[in-house]
């Protein structure tokens, strides 16, 4: 070809790239936040939490601490009182019946879409993972049970942690799974979840909690949002996940979706293994240091929370002249989908602890997005936590989506933070 003709050719595929590029953000765009609720419009009371330690809605806070202390012997001996018919119940997820009972209850009635779409599918393995870290306690699974027939129509769980604020570290318990039937919804009984679980929270002398939550209730500590980067767009379009954007078209939504380059790295790339440990703690410790709301773990937490569990979390680590010098993890979650025909499940992946150091963001992220998609996943979705930023997601092609999950601290003040200065992923 003359060398003119190739520069015209090149400067047409320049304009082409461009211009798709342009298409793809406003495809990406155009992607549904499927599990969290949209910003809604916020409410001016609330009778349980109003009387809660936690800051008011559009309280200015300036100070950090506790907002209230208390004793361990002030704390009530006995359980709250639950509605005639109903007992608290502890689950014990080292048996499969207890197990299979939490998964049936969350995978019917946990987290949906604001347009019931969509519902979380958290597996029983990955229950059994995000329940059972060291020192987990049993009382702290808990459920109510129908006293009759012992069937599980709520639940609240506790785990243990350390989490630091504004560079203060406090021992205190991450707050998941609150889920109430539905047909017992809108009868005060979460409240009461929260109240049992907060008094055997304190029994053990510890007096915060940290949570996230696709409403807004007082007070959050952050607001973030989700990103979510497609691999099988075909798929996303067919069960309403993502909509062909105007001026585009699926063929091209498929074309844009296809992954770059991998990074050179990728080579020295492997699962992560027991003997990782080590560094992968002091890696992580020293990198999340810079962010003001991050968890600090031992060596045996990095154990229970990042080694590879199949279909659960995914770590893979950079290993150079025998050195772990940089790694990615990303943990792995379906959806139900419940109005499509041939698809029941949407197979995604969310962005866990990414710690570049010897390699740049870009491309950890990237290498991350390539085995994620050689695991034959949907989507990976990720937040606008830690390096998760706006400008470079978009060079990965991920696109924003509609929903927002909130960050909140139990009986702590802290200003409110930057989603960039978030360092916890809770799941
Ligand atoms: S977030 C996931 C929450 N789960 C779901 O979205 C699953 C589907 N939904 C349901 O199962 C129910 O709708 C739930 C509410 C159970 C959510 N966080 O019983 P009600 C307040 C906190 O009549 P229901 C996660 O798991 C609401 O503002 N509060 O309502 C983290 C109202 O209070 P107020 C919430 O719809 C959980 C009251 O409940 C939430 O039948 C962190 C109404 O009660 C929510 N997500 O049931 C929990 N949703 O009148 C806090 C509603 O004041 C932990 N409400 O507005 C706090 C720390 C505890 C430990 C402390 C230790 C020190």
């Amino acid at each position: 070809m003359p060398k003119k003709n190739k520069k015209k050719n090149k400067k047409r595929k320049d304009k082409e790239e461009k211009k798709e590029s342009a298409v793809d953000e406003r495809s990406q765009r155009s992607l549904k936040e499927a599990f969290y609720s949209r910003p809604s419009k916020k409410q001016e009371t609330h009778d349980f939490w109003d009387n809660q330690p936690v800051p008011k809605l559009d309280e200015d806070v300036q100070q950090i601490g506790p907002i209230e202390t208390k004793n361990v012997e002030d704390v009530r001996k006995t359980p709250y009182a639950l509605p005639n018919g109903f007992e608290w119940f502890a689950l014990d997820l080292k048996n499969k019946i207890d197990v299979d009972g939490l998964y049936n209850l969350l995978s019917d009635h946990y987290v949906e879409d604001d347009d019931n779409m969509f519902r979380f599918n958290y597996s029983r393995e990955f229950l059994q993972w995000a329940l059972m870290p060291p020192n987990f306690l049993k009382k702290w699974h808990l459920a109510v049970r129908v006293t009759n027939n012992k069937k599980l129509v709520a639940c609240i769980t506790a785990i243990p942690a350390e989490i630091s604020v504004q560079h203060n570290n406090i021992k205190m318990v991450e707050i998941n799974f609150l889920c109430v039937h539905k047909k017992l919804r809108t009868k005060r009984l979460a409240p009461v979840l929260i109240k049992e679980i907060t008094r055997r929270v304190n029994e053990e002398n510890i007096w915060q909690a940290a949570y996230t939550a696709g409403v807004v209730i007082p007070k959050p500590v952050a607001k973030n949002q989700y990103w979510h980067r497609s691999f099988d767009p075909k798929k996303l379009v067919d069960i309403g996940f993502s909509s062909i954007p105007r001026n585009s078209t699926l063929g091209r939504m498929i074309r844009l979706a296809k992954l770059g380059k991998p990074p050179n790295f990728l080579q020295q790339t492997r699962k992560m293994e027991k003997k990782d440990c080590k560094p992968v703690c002091k890696l992580l410790a020293d990198y999340l240091k810079q962010f003001k709301y991050h968890p600090v773990l031992k060596e045996e937490d990095i154990e229970h929370w990042f080694l590879p569990r199949e279909d659960v979390i995914q770590t893979y680590v950079v290993e150079k002249e025998n050195k772990i010098t940089d790694f990615f993890s990303f943990y792995c979650l379906k959806s139900h989908v419940m109005k499509n025909e041939k698809h029941k499940d949407l197979n995604a992946v969310y962005s866990y602890y990414n710690v570049p150091n010897t390699e740049s963001w870009l491309d950890l992220m990237n290498a991350a997005l390539h085995k994620a998609k050689e695991e034959k996943k949907d989507v990976f979705n990720c937040l606008n936590v830690m390096e998760n930023k706006e400008e470079s997601l978009e060079k990965l092609k991920f696109g924003p989506g509609d929903g927002y999950l909130q960050y909140y601290l139990y009986n702590y003040k802290t200003p409110e933070l930057k989603p960039n200065e978030v360092g916890l992923v809770l799941m």
